[in-house]
């Protein structure tokens, strides 16, 4: 990680809000965008902490202080994304972290950057159920549903949507599902039936302009 995010990621690690912000907005200051900041140093930041929690080094709180700094730092830093969004809506999307999940840092990152591109996004928080989603994607005439699935005991959540949307004649083609998060990958998402996958905010970006092209094409 290079020098200059060395406050910031001492501060996140000591779950120090403050700092955390502080370190965050001086960045700003000096040219680095928030995008920069969440996957240079914010993101790897996260996994070594979870790298530390998985070997007992920190615990619960800990882990729990360093969330929380990140979502000061998240929202400190929202302003300036939301400068930069455009206009027209590109498309619509519902996203929600899955039955059972409670994490939404990166969840709240690729909502952002969809909506920084354009899309309009309706966010269903964290525990949502696949029948909530469906009706949630319904209601708000969706062309994607995008899932965040951050642990592996969710990942039976993401495959019962998809499988729920097959069985309901009414659903069935309607929408288009994009999935991400820690345990998801590309091959597990494209046999679980996902028309997306995205490693990233960007890609999940760069996903979802796809997605929508080829609903264009349909
Ligand atoms: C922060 C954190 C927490 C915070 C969550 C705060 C919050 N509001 O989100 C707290 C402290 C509350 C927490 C609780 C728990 N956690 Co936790 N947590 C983490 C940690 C350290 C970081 C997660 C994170 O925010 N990463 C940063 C973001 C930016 O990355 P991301 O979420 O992966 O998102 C990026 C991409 O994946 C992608 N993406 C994400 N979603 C989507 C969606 C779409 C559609 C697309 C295209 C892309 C995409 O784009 C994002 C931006 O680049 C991880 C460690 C890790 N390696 O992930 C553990 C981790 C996920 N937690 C874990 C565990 C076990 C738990 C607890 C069960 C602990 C406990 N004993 O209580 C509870 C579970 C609570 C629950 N029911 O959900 C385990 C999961 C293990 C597993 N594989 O099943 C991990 C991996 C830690 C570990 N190594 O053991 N946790």
């Amino acid at each position: 990680m290079r020098n200059i995010f060395t406050d910031l990621r001492d501060a996140i690690q000591e779950g120090n809000s403050e700092a955390s912000v502080s370190a965050a907005l001086k960045l700003v200051e000096a040219g680095v965008s928030p995008l920069e900041i969440f996957t240079q140093c914010v993101e790897p930041t996260l996994v070594d902490i979870g790298d530390q929690f998985s070997r007992l080094e920190i615990f619960l709180p800990e882990m729990i202080s360093s969330a929380n700094s990140v979502k000061d730092i998240q929202a400190a830093l929202l302003p300036y994304l939301k400068g930069e969004a455009q206009q027209a809506a590109r498309g619509r999307i519902v996203i929600g972290t899955v039955s059972g999940d409670l994490h939404d840092i990166g969840k709240n990152i690729v909502k952002t950057m969809l909506e920084v591109n354009g899309f309009a996004v309706l966010d269903l928080g964290v525990d949502a159920s696949p029948g909530e989603v469906i009706k949630a994607a319904a209601d708000f005439n969706a062309d994607i549903i995008a899932l965040s699935a951050l642990m592996l005991p969710s990942l039976p959540s993401v495959k019962d949507m998809i499988d729920m949307l097959q069985w309901m004649e009414k659903y069935k083609g309607r929408f288009k599902v994009m999935v991400g998060g820690g345990p998801v990958s590309r091959e597990w998402a494209q046999k679980m039936g996902a028309d997306g996958y995205g490693d990233d905010a960007v890609e999940a970006v760069q996903v979802a302009l796809a997605l929508m092209e080829d609903r264009g094409r349909a």
